[in-house]
Formats: C-alpha cells, sequence, structure tokens
C-alpha cells in the first residue's frame, strides 16, 4: 500500500464518486456513524476511570443486563442519528420498537439498524466489543419511517458495517464496493485506512463456537463440530484450532481477518438461534459475503431470508464459503 494517508472521510467520498447519483447524504450518514464510533471509543477508553463500568441495575429489552456503556453507545448513535435529516428511521437492539425521528425535523430515505454494543458483557473484564450497524432506502414514500422500512432482507443492504474497540479501535463497512477497515488514530481522532479491500482468507485459520452447549444442539450441527475438530471418522480432516471471545463482532472480525468459521447454532435454550438477524447477522452477512465468504443460518443465505420482526433470532454460520457449505450439509443429511 502506498505511503498516503487516508481518512474515512476522504474514502467515503471517493466511494461516492462511483455512484453518480450520490447526493452525499449517505456520505454524511458514514461519516455520522464514524464519529459516533469515536464518541463511544473515547467513552470505552476512560470507562474504567470514570465509572461508567457496570450495569445500569436495569433489564434491556432483551432481558439481558443492560451495562452502562450500553445506555450510552445507544444514546449516542441514535443522537448523531436524530436531527441530521438523513433518516426516516432507526432500528436498535436496546429498543423494542422502531426510533422515530423527532418531531420538527426532517426525514431523510434511509433506516439505520444497529446493536450498540455487542458483547458488552465483555466490558467489565477489558474485552473486546463492538457496534454493528446496517443501512437501507426506506421503502415507504414519506414520512415517519415504517417498521416494514427495518424488516428488510439483508440483501437489499446498501451499507453495513462494525466498529471494534478492541487493542485498537477498527471501523470495517462496505457500500457493496469493497469491505475496507480503518484504525483509530486518537492522537488526531480520525479513523485511517490501514486494511483496503479486505477479502476473507482462502485457508480457514479458527473456528468459532461455544462448546458448552453442544449438548443442545442438532445431530447436524453436533456432527459439523466434530468434523471441524478433526473427529469424524467418515471423513477426517487437520483439526481446525479454536477461539471464542463470547462477542460476535471480535469473533467475526477474526474469521474475516484470518479465515475460518463462526458459528451459533439453534439449540433446545435458543430454537429459533440466540443471534439476532435485523442488526446482526444481515450486517455481517452483507459484509462477509463482499469479502468473498458467506452466511447461513444452516439452511439458506441469511441475506435470503424475510426478516418477521425487529428482534427476531436466528441460528449463524458465517466465514469461509466452504465451510459454512459443509454446515448446511451436515444439517440436511444429519437434521
Ligand atoms: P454465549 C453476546 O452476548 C452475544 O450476543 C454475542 O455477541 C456472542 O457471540 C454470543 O452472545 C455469545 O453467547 O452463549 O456463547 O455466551
Amino acid at each position: 500500500m502506498d505511503d498516503q494517508i487516508i481518512t474515512i472521510e476522504r474514502h467515503i467520498v471517493e466511494q461516492e464518486r462511483e455512484y453518480p447519483e450520490a447526493t452525499g447524504v449517505f456520505s454524511n450518514l458514514l461519516y455520522d456513524i464514524a464519529l459516533a464510533g469515536k464518541i463511544i471509543a473515547r467513552e470505552m477508553a476512560r470507562a474504567g476511570l470514570v465509572g461508567t463500568l457496570g450495569s445500569t441495575g436495569e433489564m434491556n429489552i432483551q432481558r439481558e443486563e443492560q451495562m452502562k456503556l450500553d445506555v450510552f453507545a445507544n444514546q449516542t448513535i441514535i443522537r448523531m442519528n436524530s436531527f441530521t435529516g438523513r433518516l426516516a428511521a432507526m432500528a436498535s437492539e436496546e429498543r423494542e420498537d422502531v426510533i422515530d425521528i423527532p418531531r420538527g425535523y426532517g426525514t431523510g430515505k434511509y433506516v439505520l439498524v444497529f446493536d450498540p454494543l455487542d458483547g458488552s458483557s465483555n466490558i467489565d473484564i477489558n474485552a473486546t466489543v463492538g457496534t454493528i450497524f446496517g443501512v437501507y432506502r426506506r421503502r415507504s414514500e414519506e414520512g415517519p419511517g415504517t417498521i416494514a422500512d427495518c424488516l428488510q432482507k439483508g440483501r437489499h443492504t446498501v451499507a453495513a458495517g462494525y466498529i471494534i474497540y478492541g487493542s485498537s479501535t477498527m471501523m470495517v463497512y462496505t457500500t457493496g464496493k469493497g469491505v475496507h477497515g480503518f484504525t483509530l488514530d486518537s492522537g488526531v481522532g480520525e479513523f485511517l485506512l490501514s486494511h483496503p479491500d479486505l477479502r476473507i482468507p482462502n485457508t480457514p485459520r479458527y473456528s468459532s463456537v461455544n462448546h458448552a452447549y453442544e449438548a443442545f444442539r442438532s445431530e447436524g450441527a453436533k456432527r459439523f463440530g466434530r468434523w471441524l475438530q478433526g473427529i469424524d471418522e467418515e471423513d477426517p480432516r487437520e483439526p481446525l484450532s479454536e477461539r471464542y471471545f463470547g462477542a460476535l463482532v471480535a469473533d467475526f472480525h477474526r474469521t474475516l481477518l484470518k479465515g475460518g468459521i463462526f458459528y451459533y447454532p439453534a439449540d433446545s435454550r435458543y430454537p429459533e438461534g440466540k443471534l439476532r438477524l435485523v442488526y446482526e447477522a444481515n450486517p455481517l452477512a452483507f459484509i462477509v459475503e463482499e469479502a468473498g465468504g458467506y452466511a447461513s443460518d444452516g439452511l439458506q443465505n441469511i441475506l435470503d431470508v424475510e426478516p418477521r420482526d425487529l428482534h427476531q433470532r436466528t441460528p449463524l454460520f458465517i466465514g469461509d464459503r466452504v465451510l459454512v457449505e459443509k454446515a448446511e450439509q451436515f444439517i440436511a443429511k444429519f437434521d
């Protein structure tokens, strides 16, 4: 890569030039998300010092313990996008219903769906967490955005990305023209292009699954897990090394950069799967497909699933296409 310094803002503008009909609204929306990421990253960095670690003592709509940084991240993204006139509506993991644009402010032609802080149980141990987002064009003609605007197939995504708060803060996004990674230089407050044109490596490196719940899974999912570990006598293979962060964004980011598969199958605890379709699986599926990978619910491409509910859960197999298709084969054969 030449020694140019390319900020995310400049990269977004250069990407916009490839869309003649672009009006800049879409680019500005991506800036807004990047800025929200910088603000959340700053809060993450000082959380331990200003007491924003820990729980609010409340349960969120998912019946999960709500961490203070969950609330901060959610509020930050909502505030950054409520008054710009670029969105018709938003949907968040932390809010039961569609988030309307405040009265008196214009509505735009896009909708934003997001998980403000995924993996937040990792916060108190200073482990990696992240924000996941997806952008769609509204389907409704005008006025306040609707639930239908937010319940679109992942195939109709116009932009998807995530911000990962780890040893460094990175923003990875795609508008369908490659997947690009930017690392935050907190000294200047800029996301700088560090991983242009990301492609998932052809050679899988890691498998990522929580084996604690294997007994609760289907026969197909169990056999797939044993195949990955090289203990399927009918179809022996070299075992794939394992990594599991317990935060979807972190496990996905490693899968994207190093190759392999992350999967969270349905099981008897979560018959529809644990992870969320609209604001977790769909954005990451759009990214991985753009990077040469594939994402499935075990039966079909995640991007072709018709969402019926904002907080709908789904099984998720995501990463190397060969491995994900192998999971589909095991499930088709044994379930
Ligand atoms: P388990 C975090 O709570 C999360 O929603 C995802 O980020 C992560 O992949 C998954 O749950 C971890 O679930 O059952 O392994 O703790």
